[in-house]
């Protein structure tokens, strides 16, 4: 039996390994993902950003767990360099899991940065397909939300959870760097900690204000739906994820999240969005690949150096090579 097919039929096993070619970019994972192409497009892919300490694994473990208690099955990626489950930190959060080890309803993998082919966006989202193929109703994605990965998940999932802390001092920065904008759902964490009320009342007045987007017109009609409520009013909801306190809360709004974009059909949207930011990381690199091939090193080189003693500019060079490749490649076809 092929690794796809033993993904379908539930081995938990295959699916580790394929996890693992997928993350090291193996040539072997290009045929298997394509193999399980065809079983995907069920899973529900949630995102969980927000800065590092907020508390977005003890929520994800809760999260994942409340889920699996309710009878769906979860698949878990960590993508967050600075914090990978199985060491450190996390190690207590897997401990608290343990009613949960040996259940095949749930899985729990780290995703790492290194040697990923197309980047750890497209590591991710590749292991997310095989997720969803394996048959998981969730697919959670952690991820560290500084830069552009936290802002750039929301392309990757159908629901967004963002996740601010009383306390530290997060909300701004969070404010600052664009994440709140992606969310679907906004979850102040550590309220148990002194100045949750206040953060709470900071983004009441910030951002509840802002419904998402009403999904595009021709969808809308297309399922003749009344247009009344077709806006997603973000709620903001407080939680303790050290001791699972507003995870129901949360899965209430997780739930809503699913029937919003499912009647509005903005979860055709979605799913395109996801699929077309897929296929353009991928031609970017397949493109910048085969170009590279054919680019004598010595010629970059010769290139760089140039850029150094400031002879040319970075623009012009990446133009003359560029201009200098597609020549050649036209006196190959003549
Ligand atoms: N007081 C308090 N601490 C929390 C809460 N949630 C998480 N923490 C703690 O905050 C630290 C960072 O949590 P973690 O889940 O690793 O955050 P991440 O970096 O966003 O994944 C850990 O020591 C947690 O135990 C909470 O609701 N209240
Ligand atoms: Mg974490």
């Amino acid at each position: 039996m092929s690794l796809a097919k033993k993904i379908i039929s539930g081995d938990r096993r295959a699916l580790a390994r394929v996890l693992t070619l997928v993350e090291n970019g193996d040539a072997h994972s290009k045929d298997i993902l394509a193999e399980l192409h065809p079983y995907g497009g069920k899973a529900h892919f949630v995102g969980v950003t927000g800065a590092p300490g907020v508390g977005k694994s003890s929520l994800v473990n809760f999260l994942a767990q409340s889920l699996r208690v309710l009878g769906d099955t979860v698949g878990v990626l960590a993508v967050d360099p600075s914090s990978p489950f199985g060491s450190g930190a996390i190690l207590g959060d897997r401990v608290r899991m343990a009613d949960l080890t040996g259940d095949d309803g749930i899985y729990i993998r780290s995703m790492a940065s290194r040697g990923a082919v197309g980047g750890l966006a497209y590591a991710t989202g590749a292991a997310a397909d095989v997720l969803d193929a394996a048959g998981f109703n969730y697919v959670i994605i952690e991820t560290v939300g500084v830069g552009q990965s936290g802002v750039e998940i929301s392309n990757h999932v159908h629901t967004t959870i963002v996740l601010v802390a009383s306390g530290a001092g997060d909300d701004v920065q969070a404010i600052k760097s664009g994440i709140l904008e992606t969310a679907d759902i906004l979850v102040v964490n550590k309220a148990d900690l002194p100045g949750a009320e206040h953060v709470l009342a900071d983004m009441r007045s910030n951002v509840v204000m802002n419904p998402s987007p009403a999904p595009s017109d021709h969808h809308a009609k297309s399922k003749q739906f009344d247009g009344s409520d077709l806006a997603w009013r973000v709620p903001l909801l407080s939680t303790v994820a050290r001791s699972g306190d507003g995870v129901d809360l949360l899965i209430k709004s997780l739930l809503q999240h699913w029937e919003y974009l499912e009647n509005s059909a903005e979860i055709d949207n979605r799913r395109r969005t996801r699929i077309r930011a897929i296929l353009e990381s991928l031609l970017r690199n397949r493109l910048y690949t085969r170009f590279m091939e054919d680019i004598s090193r010595k010629q970059f080189d010769a290139l760089l150096e140039s850029i150094v003693l400031r002879d040319i500019d970075p623009y012009s060079a990446a133009a003359r090579l560029i201009e200098e490749k597609y020549k050649a490649s036209c006196l190959d076809k003549a």
